[in-house]
């Protein structure tokens, strides 16, 4: 019983037979060839790229740059933008619930270009300390880099005002939708964010494969992050010109087979609605937490259901989260623990680790009893 969809979730077969199509009946490189294969190769890929935007309801699919992942797409903005547009002394605010891959970069950043990073505190409830986060605009931030859903808290930010705020004072912001993507319908024209990022794999798609959306102004404006094959329009030995976007930002052959199957999974997703698959995981979340009671020293991290989305972070008191989670396995239920690559969040709440259930479209109200079930096993071997 799969309960850590928040690291990686599964994929339906559509998926494997959109990839299977391209490697069987039309493999061929991208933007080169003018034989059949290469040019439906090429529409098959660009299509994905369409169906991203779509999906984002993102001005246009030149502002969607496939990246390996998350991470990757947060080192792109950090070393294209930072390094071009800010200077030392700028100030990069972030927050204490960030995960690794939107905290490391921004350190590293500052680093290099000696600029201030600053963190928006994270409340004991689980919720940003919005008062502080008014008071650190008034540093005049350059970027704000902000998840809008913990991996280990669960914590939806409200980010449609806190980005209007950012922006208020001249701040770009950077949204990780890493945990959000693929559990709630996202429409880049309200939230309007300069910058999201996200990966396939946490959404039915394949690993190796993620999305990085730029305000297209911006990207226009930034250099290249990898340069090589396909980012160019002309080479001479001494000389290059760039190419348009997006190809500007994707040197070399792409994920090929990978942005196809991320379509496919797209679809997949579109066609069980959004809004129904975010309500089957907040039922079971709710159902969830409806029983925490029933295991003493169970305690979960977050805040209440009506903030967080469908993952649930607990520990229990006398029995470590790597105990806990080498049980349920053994009862068949599997579950993170550890720190969730967001150390300082566990840092903030005095906490070593956790033990992470995280659900998804295709958990049942019986896989939150087993996880339960194993619970009070745990219970009684520790308790
Ligand atoms: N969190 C988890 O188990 P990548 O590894 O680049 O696809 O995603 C990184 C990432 C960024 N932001 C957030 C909020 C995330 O949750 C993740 C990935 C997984 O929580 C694996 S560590």
């Amino acid at each position: 019983m799969y309960l850590d969809s928040g690291a990686t979730s599964l994929r339906p077969t559509a998926v494997q037979t959109a990839m299977e199509g391209y490697y069987n009946q039309y493999n061929a490189n991208i933007h080169r060839g003018i034989y059949r294969y290469a040019e439906e190769a090429t529409a098959a890929y660009e299509g994905a790229r369409a169906r991203v935007a779509s999906f984002l309801n993102a001005p246009s699919p030149r502002s969607i740059i496939f990246t390996r992942n998350t991470t990757e797409s947060v080192n792109l903005v950090a070393y294209s933008y930072g390094r071009t547009f800010l200077q030392p002394g700028d100030v990069i605010l972030c927050t204490e619930m960030e995960h690794h891959a939107n905290m490391v970069p921004w350190q590293v950043l500052a680093k290099d270009r000696s600029l201030r990073l600053e963190y928006v505190p994270v409340q004991q409830d689980g919720q940003l300390d919005q008062n502080r986060f008014h008071e650190l605009l008034g540093l005049n931030p350059k970027l704000f880099a902000v998840t809008y859903m913990s991996n280990v808290l669960g914590t939806i930010n409200p980010l449609e005002k806190m980005i209007e705020d950012a922006h208020q004072v001249g701040a770009l912001v950077l949204v990780d939708a890493a945990q959000s993507a693929a559990h709630m319908s996202l429409d880049l024209q309200k939230l309007k964010p300069d910058f999201l990022a996200f990966s396939a794999h946490k959404m039915c798609g394949p690993t190796g494969i993620g999305v990085l959306y730029g305000r297209e102004d911006l990207l226009e404006a930034m250099p290249p992050f990898l340069t090589g094959g396909d980012m160019i329009k002309e080479v001479h030995l001494r000389s290059f010109t760039i190419n348009d976007l997006p190809h500007k930002f994707e040197a070399g052959t792409p994920a090929i087979a990978e942005a196809i199957g991320f379509g496919a999974a797209l679809d997949y997703l579109e066609a069980l609605g959004m809004e129904a698959i975010h309500d089957h995981e907040m039922a079971l979340t709710a159902y969830a937490l409806g029983m925490v009671e029933s295991i003493p020293g169970m305690r979960v991290l977050g805040p209440g259901i009506e903030d967080r989305g469908g993952l649930l972070a607990f520990t229990m008191d006398d029995a470590h989260p790597h105990d806990v989670a080498q049980i349920l396995d053994g009862e068949g239920v599997a579950v993170r623990a550890g720190h969730h690559c967001a150390m300082p969040i566990h840092e903030k709440f005095r906490i070593p680790a956790s033990t992470r259930a995280s659900f998804y479209m295709y958990n049942t109200r019986e896989d939150v009893e087993r996880l339960f079930l194993g619970l009070k096993k745990v219970q009684k071997l520790f308790g």
